[in-house]
């Protein structure tokens, strides 16, 4: 096999002492935390279309990435080549799971049958791949955002022959997917929603995606497909609303089609930062509907309004997922896909191992920093202790619905509530800091 990064070794653990750039301090795959090994907790995936399809343009110019493998081409022989790039990558970074777009990992042809011809080549090169390596697919995916025919949407298309070649791309995508023993799917609605309500049947559109995401879970079943669905939330852009705008609003979407039993959500930093939340809220969103499936791991900048995809570096902010997650009970089937590009300055092939090792380890010290929070559980007791009234007899009553108004009203007029305990806001913030 050639080498494309012949520069960079495999990178290895070397511990906090380490001075080399390319070596892990944090993230040592095989080290226990909770029983696991972090390489089970973590999960991490890399992104095909960062890595190997993201010429870092900007909306004031073009792409910079120098990819001295890459002839530019839509050829089929391009892409495959791509893929082995892209597995040399995988293993010299150490990374198990992948996850792509069909138009990613193949080009996009003159027509639905030649692109379907020149996906199944490279899925046979993927499928001969991962054979050799033991790398795995997370989830795989459709792009039903890029081509101008999804300018108005694909599911939510007020066109039904554009609809019907998403629908067609979709059916495509998962077989492609299953092939490859893909863990999970992801529907991520980069058109579905509208720049304008002016022209725009809101309720029609929903529908059509609803039946689009019935015929999936139905085409599921009828190839046996095991892997999980999700659907990933993100607000706007490129839309000015998007309608899976956060995980409320999903597992609204998702209750109302009768779909919930078949999705879980892919919760991606950056989205919730959009939608106004942050990600440790549509984590526990998500979780506490019992749909946390996987999370697309990446950062944005707070000065700029846009998904600029970021490597997670805040390890405050990996520790709260972690939290999040190690509550949970860890994935299934999900993983930490890095959903993150460098920077338009950082062009060189390397800077893909700087960017990976850095919110790997970030990842892993939020591993360490959320297992030993727990591990002292100060935190888990402070907020038992203020729900703590809830568990006597009137609370249990409550939570068990053998109450009425009137009753609360008996109980009130002789129980006035007293002076509270603190909330101790800032002490718990000093708490969460001891452990950073
Ligand atoms: C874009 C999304 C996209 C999905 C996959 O903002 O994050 O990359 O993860 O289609
Ligand atoms: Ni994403
Ligand atoms: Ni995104």
């Amino acid at each position: 096999m050639s080498e494309y990064f012949s520069d960079v070794s495999k990178i290895l653990f070397e511990g906090e002492d380490s001075k080399n750039s390319l070596a892990f301090r944090h993230y040592d795959p095989e080290q226990e935390v909770e029983g696991k090994k972090m390489k089970d907790h973590l999960r991490f995936g890399a992104a095909y279309w960062h890595c190997m399809r993201n010429p870092l343009a900007d909306p004031f110019g073009p792409g910079t990435a120098l990819m001295p493998w890459d002839d530019g081409t839509d050829s089929v022989e391009n892409a495959v080549k791509r893929t082995h790039v892209f597995f040399e990558f995988m293993e010299k970074i150490d990374i198990d799971y992948y996850c792509f777009h069909d138009r990613d990992i193949a080009p996009e042809l003159a027509s639905l049958s030649e692109s379907n011809k020149a996906l199944d080549a490279v899925v046979d090169e993927l499928e001969k791949l991962q054979g050799e390596t033991g790398k795995k697919l997370l989830w795989g995916t459709a792009c039903l955002f890029a081509h101008p025919r999804y300018a108005m949407g694909a599911g939510t298309s007020p066109y039904v022959d554009v609809f019907a070649y998403s629908a067609a791309q979709v059916k495509k995508a998962i077989e492609a997917t299953h092939r490859l023993g893909g863990e999970g799917y992801t529907f991520w609605g980069g058109r579905e929603g509208y720049g304008s309500i002016i022209n725009t049947n809101m309720k029609r559109e929903l529908d059509h995606l609803a039946r689009l995401l019935h015929m999936a879970v139905d085409y599921k079943k009828e190839i046996g497909f095991e892997g999980q669905f999700y659907i990933e939330p993100k607000p706007k852009e490129p839309t000015k609303h998007q309608y899976d705008s956060d995980s409320a609003a999903c597992l609204n979407f998702l209750r109302e089609y009768d779909l919930l039993d078949h999705f879980k959500l892919n919760i991606e930093t950056n989205h919730a930062i959009l939608a106004g939340h942050t990600v440790e809220h549509e984590l526990q969103v998500a979780a506490a509907a019992g749909a946390l499936g996987s999370v697309d791991a990446n950062a944005g900048d707070e000065l700029l309004g846009w998904d600029t995809d970021q490597f997670p570096t805040n390890v405050y902010d990996t520790t709260k997922v972690m939290l999040v997650l190690l509550e949970m009970g860890g994935f299934t089937t999900g993983g930490l896909n890095f959903d993150s590009k460098r920077r338009r300055e950082s062009h060189e092939p390397i800077d893909l191992f700087h960017a990976h090792v850095g919110g790997m380890d970030a990842f892993a010290r939020g591993l360490k920093n959320a297992a030993a929070i727990r591990a002292d559980g100060r935190y888990e007791n402070f907020l038992k202790d203020r729900y703590s009234s809830w568990d006597g007899e009137l609370g249990s009553k409550i939570e068990n619905g053998n109450t009425s108004l009137a009753d609360l009203e008996a109980h009130a007029l002789s129980n006035e509530p007293g002076i509270l305990p603190s909330g101790r806001q800032e002490m718990l913030e000093n708490l969460f800091n001891n452990f950073i």
